[in-house]
């Protein structure tokens, strides 16, 4: 009788060590394990559909933060812009008022035109020369042109930029008669569209 019960105790202390290896290895799981045990979550962790929620409303808090600080980052940029039409139009107005007054003005303004004995005013506007070879103020009347070097090359980073200018008889502004003042108008317009305007007048002196 005995020995009918033999095999039997090898495989009852086996099967009895197996479920303590098997106890021993779940509680040293990992957690992401443990959960395909079908162990209780609610102490442990989020559950998926808490997951998804909080990913949705991190979603929606981003997209509210961007479009929050995104016209502020646009916005940033405008002192650049009006620094470089500034730039511009100073130069230009520099270039315009190193000009003489008229075509008839010799070099230097020494004689004015228009006064007794000088020489008879010709009036606002290029005489026959091309963009390079203006020699007087009004001949940049009507100009409208990328903004250029003295050499007449576009001014690198300036390319989105428009020069524009215009030239008019306005002694009046100043307590003179109509044509001994020119009022030099330069309107700047940046990459986005804004306009800057720039104004100094020229007398016939
Ligand atoms: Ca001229
Ligand atoms: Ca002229």
């Amino acid at each position: 009788m005995t020995a009918s019960f033999r095999p039997l105790v090898p495989f009852i202390l086996r099967q009895a060590q197996d479920e303590r290896d098997l106890t021993t290895s779940r509680n040293h799981l990992p957690f992401a394990l443990s959960l395909s045990k079908g162990e209780s979550l609610g102490h442990q962790g989020f559950t998926l559909i808490e997951l998804v929620v909080a990913i949705a409303a991190s979603g929606v808090l981003m997209a509210l933060l961007v479009s929050a600080f995104a016209p502020g980052t646009i916005q940033s940029t405008d002192p650049l812009f009006s620094l470089r039409a500034a730039e511009l139009g100073q130069s230009y107005l520099e270039d315009i008022l190193g000009r003489r007054y008229d075509e008839a003005s010799p070099p230097g303004n020494r004689t004015r035109c228009g006064e007794a004995g000088g020489p008879a005013c010709v009036g606002i506007g290029p005489d026959g020369e091309a963009r390079g070879t203006y020699d007087d103020a009004d001949d940049f009347d009507g100009l409208s042109e990328a903004p250029v070097d003295a050499s007449g090359a576009v001014r690198p980073g300036y390319e989105a930029y428009v020069v524009a200018v215009d030239v008019a008889y306005a002694g009046g502004d100043l307590g003179l008669a109509a044509n001994d003042a020119k009022r030099i108008t330069v309107t700047v317009t940046d990459p986005r569209g804004g306009s800057h305007v720039y104004a100094a007048y020229k007398t016939n002196f």
